[in-house]
């Protein structure tokens, strides 16, 4: 049986592939491994039958036979734990892998949220234009710090790797903001990620049920 993942019916990015279902379609894209989708609406998200599988009420969740998880880091390591092109077979390197995909959801992730929600959550606050540019100033600095490392390779470290999916993926909640093209390493390297034929099916199958081309 094919392992199964959900996403939204009706995703609030419209498409543009910023909700995490697209980190786990894209490492299955990467393993040559056929899913099937399970569309939910805001309410089917949060009643019993889907809590059952995820306690926060969210997606993405992964079902295969008897496993359920949920977590799109942890739904990643999985699929690239379990196929072949996501994870280097020398131990260190897998290690450092690994520890890239923690990076970005864990290093990254974190300030672009918090920009994220403040932009979202905070507009009408008070003290929101004072903050906003605290709030800022912590995503530029965490870009910064990442392309300096990337320098001027091709992938964070050897070829492309699980780690590199889950931080391109997480770059790219910033490209409405106009922050990741601030960066000319940064933005080749989450273009180079894109310009992957797995990212495009990936992409292409959650922009199909926003335009409803597919279920
Ligand atoms: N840490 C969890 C993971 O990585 O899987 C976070 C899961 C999560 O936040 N899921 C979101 C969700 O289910 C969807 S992706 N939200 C509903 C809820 O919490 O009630 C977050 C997201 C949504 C929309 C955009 N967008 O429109 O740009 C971007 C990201």
């Amino acid at each position: 049986m094919n392992p199964t993942i959900s996403a939204f019916e009706s995703s609030p990015d419209r498409g543009r592939g910023l909700a995490r279902d697209m980190r786990v379609r894209w490492a299955l894209e990467e393993a040559g491994q056929p899913y099937e989708v399970r569309l939910l609406s805001f309410a089917a998200m949060k009643a019993p039958a889907h809590r059952a599988l995820h306690p926060f009420g969210q997606i993405p969740t992964y079902q295969e036979d008897d496993l359920v998880l949920f977590e799109s880091g942890g739904i990643v390591l999985h699929i690239a734990e379990h196929h072949a092109g996501l994870l280097p077979a020398d131990a260190n390197a897998r290690a450092r892998a690994i520890t890239w995909m923690f990076a970005a959801v864990n290093t990254v992730e974190v300030p672009i949220i918090e920009f994220q929600n403040a932009k979202l959550l905070e507009r009408d606050k008070s003290w929101y234009d004072e903050r906003l540019p605290l709030v800022v100033e912590r995503v530029r600095v965490r870009l910064g710090e990442l392309s300096d490392r990337l320098g001027d390779a091709e992938w964070l470290d050897g070829a492309f790797s699980a780690g590199d999916l889950m931080m391109v993926a997480v770059l790219l909640r910033l490209r409405p903001s106009g922050m990741l093209d601030e960066d000319a390493r940064l933005a080749a390297y989450v273009a180079r990620g894109e310009a992957r034929p797995a990212y495009q099916r990936a992409f292409a199958a959650q922009l199909a049920v926003f335009t409803g081309r597919s279920g």
